[in-house]
């Protein structure tokens, strides 16, 4: 359903081209990454420019520390969804457990069935991207990217990886999966760079 809500609580937060929604899509290529024992077939990998790779195990990372995140959402395709309450993990809580190289500048998440996007480390960094265990309250579902997704809230909802399963920390950057499709290298929903021809 697309509706407009008073300009009082929507001014200023919809980028040029977007359309409000109040639904949840749900967009991805491929398949759900669906597991029959998530604790045992789940884990995360932080790998490429570090001293030392780390993996993390399901329970590893279910055990750091979370708090509540908020993000609008601004899907390529022109739908937004504003107001959204997630409950994350920081991006530092896994960062801090690796040694990055001094070339590290830009990041590949990798997720499951082979899926990729890029990003700059910087952005990856900032303190308002995290990894995503709920949102409005509710476990992730499946086809929302259980157990953990990224959520990018700055940049088109397409650098928000479901199913993570990598991190792979680069010195140059590096086209993921829809990047290499035509879609911009950095995703900035205000400049509307949708597709690498804008
Ligand atoms: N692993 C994976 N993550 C993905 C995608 C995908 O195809 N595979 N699609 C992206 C795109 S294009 C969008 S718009 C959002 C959609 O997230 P949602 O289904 O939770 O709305 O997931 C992003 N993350
Ligand atoms: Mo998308």
């Amino acid at each position: 359903m697309i509706f407009t809500r008073s300009n009082a609580t929507t001014s200023g937060r919809i980028p040029p081209g977007q359309t409000l929604t109040t639904g949840f899509p749900v967009l991805h290529y491929g398949d759900v990454a669906r597991y029959k024992d998530v604790s045992k077939e789940w884990n995360l990998r932080v790998f490429g420019l570090v001293e030392e790779e780390l993996e993390l195990s399901y329970d590893e990372f279910m055990a750091l520390p979370r708090r509540e995140f908020g993000n609008d959402i601004h899907c390529v395709t022109t739908w937004s969804k504003l107001d959204n309450v997630w409950e994350g993990v920081p991006v530092a809580e896994v960062v801090n457990r690796v040694k990055l190289k001094p070339e590290a500048k830009y990041v590949m998440l990798h997720a499951e069935h082979g899926w990729t996007t890029n990003l700059p480390l910087e952005d990856f960094m900032r303190e308002t991207t995290f990894f995503g265990l709920k949102h409005n309250g509710e476990p992730l579902t499946p086809e929302h990217g259980a157990p953990v997704r990224m959520v990018v809230p700055h940049l088109y909802f397409w650098k928000s990886a479901k199913w993570l399963r990598g991190i792979e920390l680069m010195a140059k950057d590096k086209p993921g999966f829809w990047e290499r499709n035509g879609y911009h290298m950095y995703g900035d929903p205000w400049k509307e760079q949708r597709y690498d021809f804008d």
